[in-house]
């Protein structure tokens, strides 16, 4: 695990300074917003989303000045999707990442205005020539994310569904599941596919990255769960115990602690046993994934 505590941390600071120089702070009367904006993405997390697009790209020996970017468009869309949803009128939060929430640091106009600007920012640096001189994978980049954050069957799906899942006691599992994969699912899966569209990679090989991305998405959302009714909120960095609270259906609810341990365990195998295509240089993505089911964070 030191091995991956320390890739992790060097992928956290390579996209902490690309956020940085792609989000310059600016003199100009406007710049209120860019500060909001900057205040979210380089404020912290685990940067897991970014470590994925890395260490799937680079199974395919790709520079890390191209992924780098698509990492921190990635990451911007994650950023302005907790922004929106710690507004008063989603989840209504107070701290994320140990700090105040960004409408709280700032006021709600200017959280959603740095949303907004981080969604649109996501695709003008996807789009750019410098993410990849091929056309074709800037295109390709571009639509998935659009796919993965959007409202037919991405992100913003999955949060709608989420909204609405007080009124309905009676969800079970299989919708539970479906909910999650597009809320939190569907941008981790993203992740990996990026690493194989600039890897081009070939059709089992980027099969294999979505598959184990799938299972990861599961096993990250299920840990959420039980780290909502058994985390500590000073490492979380945000209140817990909210679920119970608001009697929202959750994969603990429905399974109970150990049951959903048990899920997240076999989501976690599974997806390992899927890297094996890619030998020992899949090891770290193995590691991360191993990683999730004991995160405190
Ligand atoms: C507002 C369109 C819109 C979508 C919001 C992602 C999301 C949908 C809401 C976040 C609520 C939440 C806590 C979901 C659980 C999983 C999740 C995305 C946790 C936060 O991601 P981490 O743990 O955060 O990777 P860090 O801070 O490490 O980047």
């Amino acid at each position: 695990m030191e091995n991956l505590k320390i890739a992790m941390q060097d992928v956290a600071s390579k996209i902490e300074v690309t956020l940085d120089e792609l989000m310059p702070l600016t003199n100009l009367p406007e710049a209120r917003v860019i500060e909001a904006m900057r205040y979210s993405a380089l404020g912290g997390g685990k940067r897991l989303r970014p470590f994925l697009v890395l260490n799937s790209a680079r199974l395919f020996d790709v520079d890390d000045k191209y992924s780098l970017r698509i990492a921190s468009a990635l990451e911007m869309i994650h950023c302005y999707s907790l922004i929106h949803d710690d507004l008063p009128a989603m989840d209504d939060d107070d701290m994320r990442r140990g700090r105040p929430t960004n409408h709280k640091a700032f006021d709600e106009a200017t959280a959603i205005l740095a949303g907004d600007s981080l969604l649109t920012y996501a695709f003008e640096v996807l789009a750019d020539e410098k993410t990849s001189p091929d056309a074709k994978v800037r295109c390709e980049l571009v639509k998935e994310l659009a796919i993965a954050s959007g409202g037919f069957r991405g992100m913003v799906s999955g949060q709608m569904l989420d909204l609405t899942a007080g009124d309905k006691p009676d969800i079970d599992l299989t919708t539970i599941s479906r909910l999650q994969d597009m809320k939190t699912g569907c941008l981790i899966r993203y992740a990996c596919e990026a690493g194989a569209i600039i890897g081009k990679a070939s059709d089992d090989e980027k099969e294999a990255l979505v598959s184990y991305s799938k299972d990861i998405g599961l096993a990250f959302q299920i840990t959420d769960d039980i780290l909502d009714v058994e985390g500590d909120a000073n490492l979380v960095g945000k209140a817990l115990r909210k679920d119970e609270e608001a009697g929202k259906v959750t994969f603990v609810s429905l399974l109970g602690l150990d049951e959903a341990k048990a899920r997240a365990k076999e989501l976690v195998e599974r997806a390992n046993q899927t890297l094996d295509i890619f030998g020992k240089r899949a090891e770290l993505l193995k590691q991360v994934a191993n990683y999730i089911l004991i995160r405190k964070s």
